[in-house]
């Protein structure tokens, strides 16, 4: 475990608080306090519903950053394939946001974790991350999937979440950095603790 000591790969925007920030495989993981609606980086990843259509909480946030652009781009992905089922993820432009690229991804609602939670949250960072190195995109930002609306306890997601990102970089070459971008302290503290707990 390293305290973040330079910001050399992306500029963090919007961040009021240091990070801590470790290396995997080639890639670094870094965890920061901050709106991901404003992050320089490569693509944001959105913790959207199936109908891409937009929504309150982080989706909110990226639909009202981006613009009219975005919806408008959800809405010819919809009428292309459909709407967009739990666990994967389809890409659009950033709109008027820092990043290029948004990656739209659906979280599980949590039903008490006896439903395929787990797997399905796992599933959403590793399609996302997929679709970034098909898409040659080096920097991406998630927020804490499924742990606003859709109740996912904060404390179980955060350790699927690390886990997941931990093992696709430690097995993918291609992306420089992934950063959790996480809203408040209360969240943050509960990533940082899990990925202290990995010893990296
Ligand atoms: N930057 C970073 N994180 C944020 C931001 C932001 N600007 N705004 C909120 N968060 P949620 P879900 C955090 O509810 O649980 C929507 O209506 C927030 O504190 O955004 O996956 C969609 O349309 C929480 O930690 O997403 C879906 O219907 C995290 O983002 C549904 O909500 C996720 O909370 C998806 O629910």
């Amino acid at each position: 475990m390293q305290i973040l000591s330079n910001f050399s790969t992306i500029k963090y925007k919007g961040v009021n608080k240091m990070a801590f920030s470790v290396t995997i495989g080639k890639s670094k993981l870094t965890l920061v306090v901050g709106d991901i609606t404003k992050q320089e980086v490569d693509a944001v990843v959105n913790a959207a519903n199936s109908s891409l259509m937009g929504g309150g909480g982080v989706d909110g946030a990226i639909h009202r950053a981006a613009g009219p652009k975005l919806h408008e781009e959800c809405l010819e992905i919809v009428k292309k394939q459909g709407e967009c089922p739990t666990g994967e993820a389809v890409i659009t432009s950033g709109g008027n946001m820092p990043a290029k690229y948004v990656i739209h991804t659906v979280g599980p609602i949590w039903h008490g974790g006896s439903s395929n939670e787990p797997e399905l949250l796992a599933k959403c960072y590793e399609n996302s991350l997929k679709l970034a190195i098909k898409n040659n995109i080096k920097t991406i930002a998630f927020p804490s999937i499924s742990t606003g609306a859709y109740g996912y306890p904060v404390e179980k997601a955060a350790v699927v979440a690390i886990k997941s990102v931990k093992e696709f970089l430690e097995n993918n070459d291609g992306i420089d950095e992934v950063i959790f971008v996480l809203f408040n302290d209360a969240i943050y503290k509960s990533y940082e603790s899990v990925l202290k707990s990995l010893n990296l």
